[in-house]
């Protein structure tokens, strides 16, 4: 079937809670996608950062089907041989005692809720029912009512409502709001190192630091999402990396599993995770042996093909080159590694039409908000692509 065929029975039969562009992709590899047509097209949104190893790991894809013939869901009635592997991974990898695996991001954030409210409860001594967990406006956390319950975006929230109480919105990189939102019952303040849907923004330089401390003086837990941010796409393992903070909880997603299959966790110490009993939480496929095969494989290609090291590089060299392009529509380049905003003046028609152009010159991307531009390309990218792509953009960047 041609991509108008397949547009037309998507909108026909699927819900419309998508505006994609229209380019229907059937085949990955690294960072090149093509469509039903055999075009060809340089990803630089790596869906939203989930395909950080490239689309079609050839080292993930065989982990994946040796496993998928061997043994894919037990439940956690039962025990599998891979699930403490990827613990183990996990701890090795990230220094944290222990982790807790769920499937989607809004699962493990969900998670993490119910870590923080439980730990408030029965470790820091909070009287029940009172807990509370504070946020960032602009924040994204994931789409489950009690998450878009505390998110500042209206189109989120409306129509589904009523929302669950206990949740304190702040404004994002300022830390003095933080401090005056803390008191007695404040069991969490939980944050993206750098807010991606919210438009990447890049709090002040310090800004993590002094959540930290306020976190450990009011004996808060630091929760950090890097569902997005994590696994090396900003050019350390962690975003909180780069200012040398290590959080109490953090939440990973997306890239855990390197697109193949949704894989998240929670990490943290013993003393937080260390609150769940034995039937307080779970899921049926979190933890599954498939899903714990692939994100140990998704985890090993990231170190082994330094994949961390190549977004701090390649992406410091795209973003100057990036903001070398004169360009009459440009308000503000800015990243953190290979996440990288384009901001357009408000004059400049919208983003959604440069990503239109883009995509006509072989280049994926997505607007988020009105006047960003994000690029994410996969973290297996070269400088090569890179400047091919850099053509294709400065071209765009020049339109009428
Ligand atoms: C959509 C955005 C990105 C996330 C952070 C948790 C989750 C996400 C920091 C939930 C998910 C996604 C979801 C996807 C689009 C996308 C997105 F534009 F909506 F905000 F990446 F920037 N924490 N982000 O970024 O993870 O449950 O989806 O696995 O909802 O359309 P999930």
């Amino acid at each position: 079937m041609d991509s108008k065929t397949l547009i037309a029975l998507e909108d026909n039969l699927g819900a419309h809670n998508y505006h994609p562009l229209d380019v229907v992709l059937e085949r990955g590899e690294g960072v090149w996608v093509y469509d039903v047509e055999g075009n060809k097209y340089l990803d630089c949104l790596s869906a939203y950062s989930a395909v950080n190893q490239g689309h079609c790991h050839p080292k993930i894809a065989q982990a994946m089907i040796d496993q998928a013939q061997r043994l894919t869901l037990t439940s956690r009635a039962f025990r599998n041989d891979q699930l403490a592997r990827l613990y183990q991974t996990l701890h090795t990898v990230t220094g944290y005692d222990m982790s807790l695996p769920m499937n989607s991001g809004a699962e493990a954030v969900e998670t993490a809720l119910k870590a923080a409210r439980k730990w408030g409860y029965t470790v820091k001594g909070v009287p029940a029912g009172q807990a509370e967990i504070i946020v960032c406006a602009g924040n994204f956390h994931g789409r489950t009512i009690t998450i878009v319950g505390f998110s500042s975006e209206a189109q989120y929230q409306a129509g589904f409502g009523p929302f669950a109480p206990g949740f304190k919105i702040i404004p994002f990189g300022d830390s003095a709001a933080l401090q005056q939102a803390i008191n007695p019952n404040t069991v969490a303040f939980m944050v993206e190192p750098v807010q991606g849907e919210g438009g990447i923004i890049i709090p002040p330089a310090g800004y993590l630091k002094q959540v930290r401390q306020l976190c450990t003086d009011n004996n808060i837990l630091f929760m950090a999402d890097e569902i997005q941010t994590g696994l090396g796409r900003t050019g350390k393992l962690f975003a909180c990396d780069h200012e040398a903070v290590r959080p109490d909880v953090m939440i990973v997603g997306k890239a855990l599993s390197g697109g193949f299959y949704p894989v998240s966790a929670v990490l943290a110490s013993k003393e937080v995770l260390g609150v769940f009993q034995p039937g307080d939480h779970g899921s049926t496929f979190g933890g599954n042996p498939l899903g714990a095969a692939v994100a140990t494989a998704a985890l090993n290609v990231l170190i082994e093909e330094k994949l961390i090291e190549n977004a701090a590089e390649l992406g410091r060299y795209f973003q100057e080159r990036l903001a070398e392009i004169p360009s009459p529509h440009v308000k503000d380049v800015r990243g953190k590694g290979l996440m990288v905003g384009v901001e357009l003046k408000p004059e400049a028609g919208g983003a959604r039409r440069f990503c239109e152009a883009l995509q006509g010159k072989g280049v994926l991307c997505k607007e988020t908000h009105r006047n960003i531009i994000r690029f994410a390309p996969p973290l297996v990218i070269t400088q090569a692509d890179i400047d091919w792509a850099l053509v294709a953009i400065a071209d765009v960047l020049n339109m009428a």
